[in-house]
């Protein structure tokens, strides 16, 4: 039997996924995407996952489109109709790692190229390794950021930085991406695994729903005015209002005893 393209493992109320195919550093097939979209799928369906990380087996995280898949081969008409891939899996992918009901943690073990840095710009906290690197390689085989990035990289760096690593697809070496507020953290490579899990162990032990709340909030507020943004704010409060982890939390905080987090 072959391995699988997506590794799953859990520890107690973390789930780590693990795109596997490292020689070629991890890029996308349709039947890595269809295995990721599966994985993601349970993962949100699992009551007892609290947190996710995804992570890259090898020396990368993910280079984006596999260049050399047979998906990629040009119809009768001699042209690829990459605006279908985008459609089908990209699109899908960068919405559902949007949509969790969890916290996702990207831990850039390595290279992450086109699409593949835009999956990790796309996760609630990027951890990058210190020899990680991010590459808008797009315009280099004349396209576009996608999988979200036309969206994600104005709005993480503003436009000069944007268009600056967009346009010259220069690769971005981690610790400058978390000097520039790209990223969340750049560890040393030996500690990016354990730095990974412990944050995603803390975030599995909060209010997991308020915080997929707080990242959806954030979302639609950035399209929004502020009038509207308070009011988002208001609808979202009430709803948390009601679920027991607030209860649970004003609560403990009373009672001066750790709280015991379970609404998802
Ligand atoms: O359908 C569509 O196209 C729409 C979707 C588009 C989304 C996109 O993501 S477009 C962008 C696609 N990705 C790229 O253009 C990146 C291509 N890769 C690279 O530029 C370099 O590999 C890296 C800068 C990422 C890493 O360089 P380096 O020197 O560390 O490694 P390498 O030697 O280039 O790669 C190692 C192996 O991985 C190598 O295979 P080999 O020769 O050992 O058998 C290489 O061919 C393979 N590999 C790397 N990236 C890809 C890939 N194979 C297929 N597709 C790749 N994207």
């Amino acid at each position: 039997m072959s391995e699988p393209l997506v590794l799953v493992a859990d520890a107690g109320p973390v789930r780590t996924l693990t795109l596997n195919r490292p020689a070629a550093l991890n890029s996308f097939t349709g039947a890595l995407h269809a295995e990721l979209r599966a994985a993601l799928d349970d993962a949100a369906a699992t009551a007892s996952v609290r947190a996710l990380i995804l992570t890259g087996a090898g020396r990368g995280f993910c280079a984006g489109q596999d260049l050399n898949d047979p998906g990629m081969a040009a119809g009768a008409d001699g042209k690829v109709d990459i605006g279908a891939v985008i459609e089908a899996n990209y699109k899908p992918l960068a919405l559902k790692v949007r949509a969790m009901p969890v916290p996702v943690i990207a831990a850039v073990n390595g290279v992450a190229a086109g699409a593949g840095a835009n999956l990790a710009l796309g996760c609630d906290i990027v951890i990058a390794a210190r020899s990680a690197s991010f590459i808008q390689a797009f315009s280099k085989i004349g396209l576009v950021p996608d999988c979200g990035g036309t969206w994600l990289l104005p709005r993480l760096l503003g436009r000069a930085r944007a268009l600056g690593l967009a346009l010259t697809g220069d690769k971005l070496p981690a610790d400058e991406a978390w000097r520039m507020g790209l990223i969340w953290q750049c560890v040393e490579d030996s500690a990016l695994a354990d730095a990974s899990m412990a944050l995603a162990q803390r975030l599995a032990a909060m209010p997991v729903k308020a915080l997929a709340a707080t990242r959806q909030a954030f979302d639609a507020a950035a399209l929004m005015g502020m009038d509207d943004a308070l009011a988002l704010e208001a609808r979202v409060q009430r709803e948390l209002g009601h679920q027991t982890d607030f209860a649970e939390g004003v609560a403990a905080f009373q009672q001066k005893r750790a709280p015991q987090f379970k609404d998802r």
